[in-house]
């Protein structure tokens, strides 16, 4: 019998320890030589890309390593009114759900897209943790291409994790929920006849990188936490840390950690992708939306999609093995070889070191518990595991590797990270962190072949670490050297909104692949101008659209009459530049939206509903050109049912009113 009751009381005070310890030394303990480690002279460039999640605030940041520099945010969950994420009316799409439009999520983890086990440099794939979501980010835009939402899901925090290839991007959802499809007004406490846990197997297209739900495994009732797939030997099965295994519905703080261990649950995705191609998935009726984003029309549109194929785990055994796992395991992750799976229980002294080849024996020796876990087979803990690490530190959340054996854990609430070798299992070194740290990452440290030389510890809490900003510190990211056999400090600095996972790519993958500007000549938007000749005030009803382009340094046209109390007015502003890094902006007064941003080539369009009768100014918001502050113009807006006629001009060049639209 695996699951032991632990008192009460014990509960109480390892909760209360969990929160409340921290190294008292709060020194500098940098190196003298640690300035010039992470000093990356003016003009020159970094050497990694790390794209950083930005937790609760939604986005994506980018910073360059090793000088900690922020490079970009990236809006993908959030609306960003600096960037018109989410204001204009081509991005709003990309933000719809099957609950409308959401202007918000939390953003927890990273994930490259992979070729042969290494990142390629295509996409990144974040999570949306709240209104369970994918994100993918096309890494030559720096822009949010595609979001899909996942039905069947209560809060998706284990996710995204990719395969080898990554024909998978795996998704396991935080708080299992009654399916989409059932009548899921029931009473809470029947958690465990009536709430189920879905994972999603989203495929990923080649070629554009479109995601897709292939199929979900519909599994019992837990809350999924993290995720790794497996790599070379191990290539075909996934793992998931899971928690709350007693399948509690209240106070989880106490009744998710009674159990001595929980389990890693092994999944054969090879397997299951057979019952799927056998047929043997059952089509479900849900909705959930599908947002793509596309740089032709620089127009998002957002699909709700019907239907999902659910495998059910319970009706074939053979995809779903549980491991124990002591206790409450937070991370789970796999080494570059494939073969070692390390489990880090929150509340564990320990850190269990699975083996790969040993799963695989005991399952084909059937080395089982005798007692199923929701009638699934259990690994006996014995069996499956390759060693423990003996007193790792506390509250192990997170593990990545380096090329030469060794592995890094995060230690919660010890506040340090830690070293140890693969093999031997013995702790090497161990560094304090400022202050406890949640993950931590190694360049390439989730991948076959981790590059090394660093390690980003992404930190919980600040306190003394930088200038007071009352009540809310900003919290930090802090970089160490690993290239010896010590780590070493040699950096410390803030993030935006919560770090999460990151991961970092060599920034030779990228940097020269990126898109400089939109060519004008292929813009497929509806509302394109492509030249100061094309641009025109049509009246459509009490719609009136705007086509205006920007130049240094004018918007055409700059003035505007005939717009009437009652109206719509949607400008859509294309940027003729073709230049890089010249775009230009967009802002009318009183509008109740954000500014819109247009990079070189690009159409974007701003909605407007006037107030008030009177003169309008509008302007470009970005400093484009030494006559920036001119590039300006005014419209004006007549009562309803004035006769003021439509017209529109540019210097002395009068356009002549266009008539109103059929
Ligand atoms: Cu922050 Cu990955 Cu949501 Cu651990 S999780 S810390
Ligand atoms: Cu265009 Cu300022």
């Amino acid at each position: 019998m695996f699951i032991k009751k632990l008192p009460l009381i014990m509960l109480a005070i390892t909760a209360l320890y969990f929160s409340a310890c921290k190294p008292k030394n709060t020194g500098t303990a940098v190196s003298g030589d640690a300035a010039s480690k992470v000093y990356v002279a003016p003009g020159k460039y970094d050497e990694f890309y790390n794209f950083v999640s930005g937790g609760f605030s939604g986005q994506l940041a980018v910073y360059g390593l090793p000088s900690g520099r922020l490079l970009r945010v990236i809006p993908v969950f959030s609306v960003d009114p600096e960037k018109g994420w989410g204001y204009s009316e081509e991005t709003k799409p990309m933000l719809n759900t099957s609950h409308g439009f959401i202007p918000w999520d939390d953003l927890h983890h990273v994930e490259m897209s992979m070729t042969n086990g290494v990142a390629d440099g295509k996409w990144v794939f974040v999570n949306g943790n709240n209104t369970p979501r994918l994100a993918r980010i096309d890494l030559t835009t720096f822009r949010t291409a595609e979001i899909l939402e996942l039905p069947n899901s209560g809060g998706n925090h284990s996710s995204p994790f990719g395969t080898e290839n990554s024909e998978y991007i795996v998704a396991g959802t935080r708080f299992s929920v009654p399916g989409d499809d059932v009548n899921g007004d029931v009473p809470i406490d029947t958690y465990k006849e009536n709430f189920k846990g879905h994972i999603s197997f989203v495929s990923v297209n080649k070629d554009n990188g479109e995601m897709n739900i292939a199929f979900q495994l519909k599994t019992p009732g837990v809350n999924f936490d993290l995720a790794r797939a497996g790599k070379g030997k191990s290539n075909g099965w996934f793992f998931f840390s899971t928690y709350n295994t007693e399948q509690a519905n209240t106070l989880l703080e106490v009744n998710a950690s009674k159990n001595d261990k929980d389990f890693i649950m092994a999944v054969n995705w090879k397997k299951a992708e057979e019952y799927i191609k056998a047929g043997k998935g059952k089509k479900q009726a849900v909705k959930y939306a599908h947002n793509k984003f596309s740089e032709e029309t620089h127009t998002a549109t957002s699909e709700i999609k019907n239907e999902v194929t659910v495998l059910d785990v319970a009706e074939y055994p053979d995809i779903v093995y549980f491991i124990p796992c002591p206790k409450s395991p937070h991370g789970c992750d796999v080494d570059p070889t494939g073969e070692y799976i390390v489990g880090s229980g929150k509340l564990a002294a320990l850190l269990p070191v699975f083996s790969f080849d040993k799963i695989q024996k005991a399952i084909a020796d059937k080395a089982f518990e005798a007692e199923k876990y929701s009638g699934l087979p259990v690994i006996k803990y014995e069996a499956a595991l390759y060693g423990e690490v003996q007193k790792p530190g506390l509250g192990p959340l997170h593990t990545e590797f380096d090329a030469n054996g060794n592995a890094y854990t995060s230690m919660f609430v010890s506040s340090e990270v830690v070293k140890w070798n693969i093999k031997d299992l013995k702790v090497i070194d161990r560094q304090p962190t400022f202050y406890s740290v949640g993950h931590l990452m190694v360049p390439g440290g989730n991948t076959k072949k981790p590059f090394g030389k660093y390690l980003v510890a992404y930190n919980k809490i600040t306190k003394d670490r930088y200038l007071p900003t009352g009540p809310e510190l900003s919290q930090s990211a802090q970089l160490y050297d690993i290239s010896g056999e010590k780590m070493k400090l040699i950096l410390d600095y803030p993030t935006i909104g919560e770090p999460h996972y990151a991961q970092a790519i060599p920034a030779e993958l990228i940097k020269d692949k990126q898109v400089k500007i939109f060519d004008i000549k292929t813009n497929k938007h509806p509302y394109v101008a492509k030249g100061e000749g094309e641009t025109k005030v049509v009246r459509e009803g009490d719609k009136v659209h705007v086509y205006i382009t920007a130049i240094r340094s004018h918007l055409t046209p700059d003035n505007i009459e005939g717009i009437k109390m009652g109206d719509e007015v949607f400008f859509h502003v294309t940027n003729l530049e073709q230049d890089w890094d010249v775009p230009h902006g967009f802002a009318i007064k009183g509008a109740n939206n954000g500014e819109l941003l247009v990079m070189p080539g690009e159409t974007v369009t701003l909605k407007w509903t006037p107030d008030r009768v009177g003169i309008f100014p509008f302007y470009c918001t970005d400093f484009c050109s030494a006559l920036h502050q001119e590039m300006s113009g005014y419209i004006r807006v007549s009562p309803k049912g004035s006769n003021v006629p439509i017209s529109f001009k540019l210097g002395v060049k009068k356009t002549d009113s266009i008539p109103a639209a059929k």
